[in-house]
């Protein structure tokens, strides 16, 4: 993650240097300054970024032949949310407020007219595709394209579905398969997913890209209060002579540090850890925390890795709501899970890469701590849950001993305890949760809301 504050007069200049083996895929970076996340994001402070191979011949024929769009699907909510949780508590905070046009204009002194068009608040919740509302695109019948959907979001879960129309799974996160998927009737995008898909369309006519609530995935996409309608995101015209496009039979090999880890042995685990998503309740407070504690600063790290070793992490949400667990730096790969609801594997595979994932039940991931020594922040991708706290720091040292800020030295922070196998595989103790936890994070500012002012301060994170 790389930080930087800028006023709206100065320009910075990112510089980023990628390892020659760095995966292809796509990934994305938003606004990530703690409390305003969430508001920032929703008002559009983010963007994709593609990695593209160094040697093109690794891409598939078949693949390279299929135009590719990228979707980037942005969440717009300026209406009225009366949030979940808690909202009768002291500290409730609801990041999703109404903020009119009118409001952001007042805030950045804005001088000119404001559109009345866009100060109409009958349209104050809905997802738009690279800036724009519903927008159609065209295709031909039996023709592949390659649709690389980023959901830049922090707060709802889409359920991708396009009736009519057939789609294969190529990636997740920015990682490719090793070989499509066969036709798939969803694709669920939890905040911050990205897939790319490849998209046929048989006949001519038009179709709908939208997200659904399907009665059937109940059990498998969270509550009602994280899904979302919206038919249609997209509109795709299908016309013209028909075209037959075959699907690759393989797809790009992944790189060394996203070798298998299913298999590895148990003394080749270096590091274990464990983050357990919670609610933290209390008389005055409702807070989202993390191993029963919100987050105390950028200098806390709550947990060591070494660079270049396997860390084997337990993600533990057992409560109504599927946090979305997100980590920097690193991709995952999802070792196993508690959770039975999902037999079709449609929110998540064993085995597949993620740098997201749907926390339910208890879930093991593994991944290598690869070329990068420094800051990992993990978090809830549900942004306002992030903004309350439900974020932590870890760090990757060069070699033992060179971490400089302060480990987490209370009962919080702890790594789990290996039993009989090595692995600690047991549910973590619960957490007593007492007000003097929920205060203990001097960090934690819930007033530090950052308005389109005269000075934005943006903090980018490339995750
Ligand atoms: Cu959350």
């Amino acid at each position: 993650m790389m930080s930087y504050r800028s006023t709206s007069e100065e320009q910075h200049v990112y510089t980023y240097v990628l390892p020659d083996n760095h995966a292809p895929g796509m990934h994305w970076y938003h606004a990530h300054h703690h409390g305003a996340t969430a508001f920032q994001v929703i008002g559009g402070l983010a963007g994709a970024i593609i990695v593209d191979p160094v040697d093109d011949s690794i891409i598939p024929p078949e693949l390279s032949n299929m135009d590719e769009i990228l979707m980037i699907l942005q969440h717009m909510k300026f209406d009225s949310d009366p949030g979940n949780g808690c909202p009768n508590s002291e500290n409730f905070v609801n990041a999703f407020r109404p903020y009119s046009y009118l409001e952001i204009s007042d805030e950045i002194g804005d001088t000119l007219d404001v559109n009345p068009s866009l100060a109409n608040t009958s349209l104050a919740d809905f997802y738009v595709v690279n800036g724009q509302y519903q927008p159609r695109i065209q295709m031909r019948p039996g023709e592949k394209k390659v649709f690389r959907l980023l959901h830049a979001a922090g707060t709802h879960t889409l359920e991708i579905e396009i009736p009519g129309c057939n789609i294969y799974r190529i990636s997740r996160d920015g990682v490719y398969r090793s070989e499509p998927t066969d036709a798939v009737d969803v694709i669920v995008l939890i905040q911050a997913s990205r897939a790319d898909i490849i998209v046929d369309c048989p006949r001519t006519g038009t179709f709908n890209l939208k997200s659904t609530i399907d009665p059937s995935r109940d059990n498998i996409v969270s509550s009602n209060v994280l899904r979302y309608f919206q038919d249609p995101i997209l509109t795709i015209e299908v016309s013209g002579d028909e075209l037959t496009m075959p699907l690759p039979s393989q797809l790009p090999p992944l790189p060394s540090y996203l070798s298998d880890l299913q298999n590895v042995s148990r003394q080749d685990i270096a590091g274990q850890y464990r983050v357990d998503f919670g609610q933290l309740r209390g008389p005055e407070t409702c807070n989202f925390g993390i191993n029963g504690m919100l987050f105390r600063g950028p200098d806390v790290y709550d947990h060591i890795m070494t660079l270049d070793t396997i860390e084997e992490w337990i993600i533990k949400d057992t409560g109504p709501e599927s946090h979305p667990f997100h980590l920097h730096v690193n991709h995952f790969q999802v070792i196993s899970t508690t959770y039975q609801d999902d037999p079709n594997q449609i929110v998540f595979e064993i085995g597949e890469w993620r740098d997201t994932l749907a926390a339910r039940d208890v879930t093991t991931i593994r991944f290598r701590t690869d070329t990068f020594p420094g800051v990992v922040v993990l978090h809830c991708h549900y942004l306002r849950h992030e903004d309350l706290g439900m974020m932590q720091v870890t760090y990757i040292e060069s070699s033992h001993g060179t971490a400089t800020g302060n480990h987490g030295t209370d009962r919080i922070g702890q790594e789990a305890e290996p039993n009989g196998d090595g692995i600690n595989h047991s549910e973590p103790t619960d957490h007593e949760l007492h007000e003097s936890d929920m205060n203990s994070s001097g960090q934690f500012k819930s007033s530090t809301y950052v308005f389109f002012t005269t000075v934005m301060i943006v903090v980018l994170s490339i995750i």
